[in-house]
């Protein structure tokens, strides 16, 4: 069964920018700005990490899918918006030289949504997928390479654009790349800025997989209820497990496997597992 409801409207011309639903155990979430590419808002971002949140703590959720709709999956941080737009000449497209354009702290606009979504994000106590159906840009394409699982539609790009406009790759995007793709490849895609096609991102290992456009979000559905099904609190240290082991010796990473088979070995799901398997019969996980 699927429902669906919105959140309240951010005001403006933005009256839905995130669509909320869910299918079974699986929440949906859309990034709905379609006229400007699903750009980031401060209220799309809000609203994005209010829903994070309450799949979060909603025990009847076991997997998060994100998408966006219309042709793009984000363009990043919208550059029209009142707290980092630019001050500029209107009519040429210029900076004022003679009128020193006052600065705005972007730092500050990371500290206060795009650093507390990375990381609500990456401590989902659920697995996340991410269906990228269009292009994703800056800080929308590091959003979704912050997902456990990303598929992405043949049509769809990711592109690190923060050095066209004179930034540095943020929302994680120095620590994912160099990690995702190596060093090489990272700099490559941070410099230059340039396109990266969906199937040349699953040939580099930036994403786990590309599928025909008409087929991502029916595929990627069969991997998020897929998901939903298994033991998720297993599922969920796992990528802790990788994640950390990027930063350890061979032997610490032996111990903190060690240390979590022995929490997750007294729990419901690996008993259950194993007495499904033994029994031959299918499991029903349910911890969290
Ligand atoms: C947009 C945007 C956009 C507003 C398309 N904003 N309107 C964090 C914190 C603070 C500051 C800065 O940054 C960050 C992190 C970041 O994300 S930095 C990177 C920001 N993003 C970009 O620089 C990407 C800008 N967009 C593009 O390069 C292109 O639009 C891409 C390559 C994504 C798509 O190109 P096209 O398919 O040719 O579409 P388009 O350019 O014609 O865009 C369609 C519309 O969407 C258009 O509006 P219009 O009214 O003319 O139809 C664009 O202005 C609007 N749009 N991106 N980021």
């Amino acid at each position: 069964m699927s429902t669906a409801h919105t959140p309240a409207a951010a005001g403006g011309a933005d009256e839905a920018p995130l669509l909320i639903s869910t299918e079974g155990a699986v929440r949906v979430l859309t990034l709905n700005r379609p006229q400007a590419l699903n750009a980031f808002t401060t209220g799309l971002l809000s609203q994005l990490r209010i829903a994070l949140d309450e799949a979060a703590t909603d025990a009847n959720v076991r997997a998060v899918l994100i998408t966006g709709s219309g042709r793009a999956f984000c363009a990043g941080q919208d550059l029209s918006d009142p707290h980092i737009k630019p001050e500029f000449d209107e009519h040429t497209g210029e900076v004022d030289v003679h009128r020193k354009p006052k600065a705005k702290d972007i730092g500050n606009l990371l500290d206060h949504y795009y650093i507390p979504l990375a990381l609500r994000l990456r401590s989902m106590p659920v697995p996340t997928i991410c269906a990228v159906n269009g292009v994703a840009a800056g800080a929308g394409a590091n959003f979704a390479l912050g997902c456990d699982l990303v598929l992405a539609g043949q049509s769809a790009s990711f592109i690190q654009a923060f050095s066209k406009i004179g930034l540095v790759p943020d929302c994680g995007g120095t620590w994912l790349l160099t990690r995702l793709v190596g060093r090489a490849r990272a700099l490559q895609l941070a410099l230059l800025g340039d396109k990266l096609p969906a199937e040349q991102a699953q040939q580099w290992g930036l994403i786990a997989r590309c599928v025909a456009d008409a087929d991502l979000m029916s595929e990627a559905m069969v991997v998020a209820q897929k998901l939903s099904k298994m033991p998720t609190r297993a599922l969920v240290q796992t990528r802790q497990a990788l994640d950390a082991s990027m930063d350890l010796e061979f032997e610490d990473a032996l111990k903190l496997e060690a240390r979590m088979q022995s929490q997750l070995g007294y729990a419901h799901d690996y008993l259950e597992g194993a007495a499904a398997f033994l029994s031959k019969r299918p499991p029903v996980f349910k911890d969290r």
